[in-house]
Order: C-alpha cells, then structure tokens, then sequence
C-alpha cells in the first residue's frame, strides 16, 4: 500500500487546526494533527514543501522506519515544528493500519488496561466565588476532577483566566485564548509575589466548600525560579493536590532538583516538549511525577508510546495536554494511548467549541468523567474538507506576559 498524497488541510472552526490527511493507493486515508498554537503555518510549510514531497509512493505500512526517515534521516533534528510535523504524519500512518486490521487503534496498542481515560476540565474565576460556581458546572457537567485557576487581585489578566466570552461555543467562557482575537498578541501582567501569595488562599477556600475528595490540579505555566516553585509547593501541601503543573521553564533540567527536594506536591511538566531529551533526567531522576507531552507534539503514536514506556521504568506517569489547540484529531490519538498505557496518569481535557464539530467528527465520548476512544477502525476520526473551506486561517497568538515595569516575562 502506497503513499498517494500528503494534504495539509488549514482551518479555523473556532480556532486554528493543522490535519495532515495521508491518501494511499488502496484508498484509505489517514489523519493527523499538526497543529502547533501561534505557529501553524510553519509546520504547514514544513510538511507540504519537505515532507510530502518525499514520503509519496512510499511505503504506508512501514511506520517505525517513515518516523525515522523523517526524524533521524533529516540531520536537522527535534523542535516543535519538525516534530509536530513528524506527529502528524505517524498519526496518520496509525489511523490507516488500524482500518487496515479494521481494529480500534487502541487494539493496536495492546488493547484496553481500563475501562476509561479520568479527565479533567478547566475552572477559572476572576474570584473566588465565581470559581466555586465555575468548578461545580464542571462537576454537574460529570466531571471528576478539575485543574482551578484564579485571577490575582492587582494583576489585570492572568493566565488560565478568560478575557471575554468566546463567540464560537455559545457564549459559554471556555476558551481562553481563541481565534479571531487579534492580529498581535495581546499582554498580559504579571508579578509573582502576588500570585505565590494569593494562590493559597484559593485553594483553602476551594477545600473548605468541596472537601478533600476532589482531585484538584493547578498550572503555574513556567513563570517561577527554582526557589519560587520550591515556595509554591510546600505552601499547597495542605491542599493535597493531583498536581501541581509547569512550576519553572525547564531548559535547565537540573532545576527541578532543588524544587523536588523542597516539596512532596506532584509535578507535572512537559506541553512544550517534544521529545525523550528534553525531559530524560526529569523522569530518570524522579523529579516529575507526570508527562505532559502529547501525541500531537511528541512524534505521534510512536514517539510517545516509546516516552511513555521509558518513564514507566521510573514510575512517572502520563498527563498528556488536551487544551482546545490541540485537535479532535490529536485527542483521538491521545484518548487510544489513555486507555493502553498502563501508567496513564489522567487526560487533560478542554472541550471543543461546537463549531470545532462542523468541521471535525470524532468517536471520543465523554461520560462518567471518562473518555474513550469508540470502536471505529482506525482513530475514530474524521474531517469534512469542504466544511474546512469555510473557516479559513485567521492569525492568532497565545498572549505576552510582562512584569509591571513593562519586563518581558516567560509565558
Ligand atoms: O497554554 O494550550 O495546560 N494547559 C495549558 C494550555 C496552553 C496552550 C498552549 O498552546 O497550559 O492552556
Ligand atoms: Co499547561
């Protein structure tokens, strides 16, 4: 079976997606997500003037060596770009053996170790009352565990918390950094003595009114030191967290070291990476309990059910990213890796806008607090094409963060 065509299909139902579709000569077509948020058209360059070009007429069923043909045989290895591109491409490839043996992808994969994937959802609030009413529509909604994040107060716009409604899900605030924003990015305030002060007394107030039994998660998405982090922790270990997410940029891998020792919080790190180096002595030391990094980002299927496998032997588990950037697609192809990795953590999960469906249609189902991938051959996926031609590319871009004095910050 022959690779016909590599398409790279651009669309912005609500947001912007990248979806590699891979035709081949019996027919079967296969899907991936490319998606990279901010970025999109560099890896839509990347696949359709580099990699197209050279995987047709190629062999389809040979996955293992297409992923090193394109990772190993480029010279110019890793980076978002090149491995959301090589993300894709193995999605696709998987999605088409999978109809190929007209199996589940997670069949593929082993089969089922449980009976679900456990999700969280999003809940933000400007205060604190609004963030209790917003955790428990998430808990009406079936959710059973949630990731809180609050504004601080003096800080106008922080991370994790909405600037306006979203026009795409029906007014509901869900998506806090959609499409059609603007043409910049736009700025954020930040200083992080506020926020190690605040933080706290959000999650006692959240313990006093939902008890202890919640799983409760918390992002700090790379904006502290070593030493602010260490801070963070021990001050949250009252409030028993699932974990406590991204504390420090972590360039330096050797930082988490003294964070590790500082605090037994659990510690998820790792959205932004994409592949084993960059994370290969925060699992083999243990100075993380959670891996972030998704299918989407991390080498498709294959890259990541190699990482995954790796951290097993150090007991870190997966927390794969499932905001609304990354694409039906991409959490198709994470949902199957859920539910066949034995040490599966929980999934991130951001719900799409209604519109995302206009164009995109997926087997996932959410119930119970669960996902699961459905029993479709394959991902379980689908894009109408022509539906995509309706929502053309518009630039968007995650916000800037800068201190009061106008300092650039990490975002
Ligand atoms: O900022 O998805 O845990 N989730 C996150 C997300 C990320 C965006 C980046 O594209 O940190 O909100
Ligand atoms: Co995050």
């Amino acid at each position: 079976m022959r690779i016909d065509a590599v398409e790279v299909i651009v669309t912005s139902p609500g947001r912007n997606f990248v979806t590699v579709r891979i035709i081949t000569d019996s027919g079967i077509v296969g899907l991936g997500d490319a998606t990279v948020n901010g970025r999109e058209l560099a890896v839509v360059s990347y696949l359709e003037d580099h990699v197209g070009p050279i995987l047709r007429g190629r062999d389809a069923s040979r996955i293992e060596e297409i992923w090193h043909y394109l990772y190993r045989g480029a010279y110019w290895r890793r980076g978002p770009v090149t491995m959301a591109a090589i993300s894709a491409i193995d999605m696709a490839l998987w999605d088409i053996k999978a109809k190929v043996a007209d199996m589940p992808l997670y069949q593929l994969l082993g089969g089922r170790v449980r009976e679900g994937a456990l999700a969280y959802a999003h809940a933000f609030g400007t205060s604190t009352e609004e963030l209790i009413a917003a955790i428990q529509a998430k808990l009406d909604d079936g959710f059973q565990a949630v990731r809180i994040q609050s504004a601080v107060p003096g800080l106008d716009g922080v991370y994790g918390v909405p600037h306006g409604k979203s026009k795409d899900n029906n007014g509901a605030v869900e998506d806090y950094e959609p499409a059609h924003r603007s043409a910049k990015p736009i700025e954020e305030t930040w200083n992080s003595a506020a926020y190690l002060r605040h933080v706290p007394t959000v999650f006692a107030a959240v313990r006093e009114h939902f008890g202890f039994d919640l799983p409760l998660l918390h992002d700090a998405h790379h904006r502290l030191t070593p030493n602010e982090a260490a801070i963070l922790g021990r001050s949250l270990e009252p409030y028993d967290l699932f974990w406590l997410e991204d504390v420090t940029p972590v360039e330096q891998q050797h930082n988490l070291r003294r964070v590790r020792s500082m605090t037994t919080t659990p510690l998820a790190i790792g959205e932004v990476f994409n592949s084993i180096h960059d994370c290969y002595h925060l699992v083999t030391e243990q100075l993380i309990d959670y891996l972030r990094v998704p299918p989407t980002h991390g080498g498709g299927i294959t890259g990541v059910r190699k990482l995954m496998d790796f951290a097993a032997l150090h007991q870190v588990k997966s927390g794969f990213h499932g905001p609304t950037d990354i694409s039906p697609v991409g959490m198709a192809a994470s949902v199957h890796l859920d539910v066949a990795l034995h040490n599966f953590g929980i999934q991130e999960y951001m719900q799409h806008a209604d519109v995302t469906f206009e164009v995109f249609s997926s087997d996932v189902t959410f119930a119970n607090g669960q996902l699961n991938p459905g029993e479709t051959p394959g991902l379980g996926v689908d894009i109408d094409t022509a539906a995509a031609r309706e929502f053309p590319y518009e630039p968007a871009y995650l916000p800037v963060a800068r201190l009061q004095d106008g300092t650039i910050h990490d975002w």
